[in-house]
């Protein structure tokens, strides 16, 4: 659906004589010039370079899949981590889950996360942006492989905080993300 953007941001961009008329359609348009974004047009379809993102129960709902470099035009966030599945310690960047969240406005409920092996799994919002979630993009400063978990992995700060790599919290790590679809609150 990338192939023809230019064309499609051209006649969808939102009007900016329009003033918003509450808070959340702001950041809703917000995150829409970040992203330069069009509606979706059909079913969310895994292609390992692009995230789904889809909001229900907001003011604005949205659905749409937002391509790997313009995740990486959103604000980046870098955490430092030590897992069962990387090798000493590691620093990854990408969105933070705060922030995704937040520019959807977002900031409860539940969210359901798939991966592109069809993995998929629901956790609560507020307890993935308190454990400091990244939605990582780069591992060491390089891009994710999908054959290295990529190209989207939700990460923690396990480095300062072991506990967010132990056992109990293990499930949270999901490697490649496929798409995110946060539930009505
Ligand atoms: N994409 C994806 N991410 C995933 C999983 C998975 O099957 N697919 N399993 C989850 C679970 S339940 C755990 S405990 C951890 C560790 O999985 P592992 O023990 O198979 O390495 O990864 C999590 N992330
Ligand atoms: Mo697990």
């Amino acid at each position: 659906m990338f192939r023809n953007l230019p064309a499609r941001i051209a006649r969808s961009l939102p009007r900016l004589d329009a003033p918003p008329a509450v808070g959340d359609l702001r950041v809703a348009l917000a995150l829409a010039l970040v992203l330069g974004l069009a509606p979706a047009t059909g079913p969310a379809r895994a292609d390992g370079l692009s995230l789904g993102v889809t909001a229900e129960g907001v003011a604005h709902p949205m659905s749409q899949r937002i391509a790997l470099d313009q995740l990486a035009a959103m604000p980046q966030a870098e955490v430092r981590a030590v897992t069962p599945w990387t090798e000493g310690e590691v620093t990854f960047a990408g969105v933070a889950f705060q922030t995704l969240a937040h520019s959807l406005g977002v900031a409860g409920g539940k969210v359901v996360l798939r991966a592109l092996n069809a993995y998929e799994i629901t956790l609560n919002t507020a307890q993935v942006i308190e454990d400091g979630g990244v939605l990582a993009t780069r591992m060491n400063g390089k891009p994710i492989p999908i054959r290295d978990k990529g190209p989207v992995w939700l990460v923690f700060p396990s480095a300062e905080r072991p506990d967010l790599a132990s056992a109990d919290k293990a499930h949270m790590w999901i490697w490649q993300v496929d798409e995110i679809r946060f539930l009505a609150q």
